[in-house]
């Protein structure tokens, strides 16, 4: 289905649930008007359509929660850029902030308003992911690391899992004082410690069920 520029990827058979991330929920026609309601819509990167009441959803997230309906599709959009603050990295859907927190703000952020955590990063391909979508969006974020319980055993703190891949520039970790959380520093957006009172953007993991 091809809307207004954009490419629309049918899945079957899904439904979204309304969620924290639905931004609209509209009586349309068909799909395409519904893929149509979203190609228009900045903010929205998958819909889907129930068939039978009609319903249109709209969705922010491009990995949004959703049961199975065999009276619906799921409409995904595919963008070659990240215009969207949600995005899906195999089972993982991550969410790029537009606000800054400090470190302990945003895990908190990340475990009240969206159910998630702060990323914790296992791969240099993860990684990756998260540098070329960062590069995009031109800034600075936090990552789910701390050495603030034991000083130089870094930790991601919502499994409690020492790091076992790092992307540190050749700098840091500086270990100066105080310096216990990771951001991923703009622009080359290798890792550096830093004082977690410091505000920045951050990125928020969720599994994608
Ligand atoms: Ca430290
Ligand atoms: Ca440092």
């Amino acid at each position: 289905m091809n809307v207004l520029k954009h490419i629309f990827v049918t899945t079957k058979d899904r439904r979204i649930l309304p969620s924290s991330t639905s931004v609209l929920k509209q009586i349309t026609l068909s799909p395409a008007a519904c893929a149509s309601l979203c190609s228009i819509q900045e903010t929205c990167c998958s819909a889907s359509y129930d068939m039978k009441t009609k319903h249109c959803y709209l969705d922010e997230s491009c990995c949004p929660k959703n049961e199975s309906s065999i009276d619906a599709i799921m409409l995904k959009k595919t963008t070659d850029s990240f215009p969207n603050q949600w995005l899906q990295y195999g089972n993982k859907c991550l969410y790029f902030s537009k606000e800054e927190k400090t470190w302990d703000e945003a895990r908190l952020t990340c475990k009240y308003n969206y159910g998630s955590r702060l990323v914790e990063v296992g791969s240099s391909s993860e990684n990756d992911f998260l540098k070329n979508a960062a590069t995009v969006y031109g800034q600075s974020y936090w990552l789910g690391g701390s050495d603030i319980q034991n000083e130089g055993t870094w930790m991601w703190v919502s499994s409690l899992t020492q790091f076992t891949f790092t992307d540190w520039s050749p700098t840091e970790p500086s270990k100066y004082e105080g310096e216990d959380c990771v951001r991923m520093t703009h622009p080359d957006l290798k890792w550096g410690d830093i004082y977690c009172s410091r505000q920045y953007r951050f990125i928020c993991e969720q599994k994608v069920e």
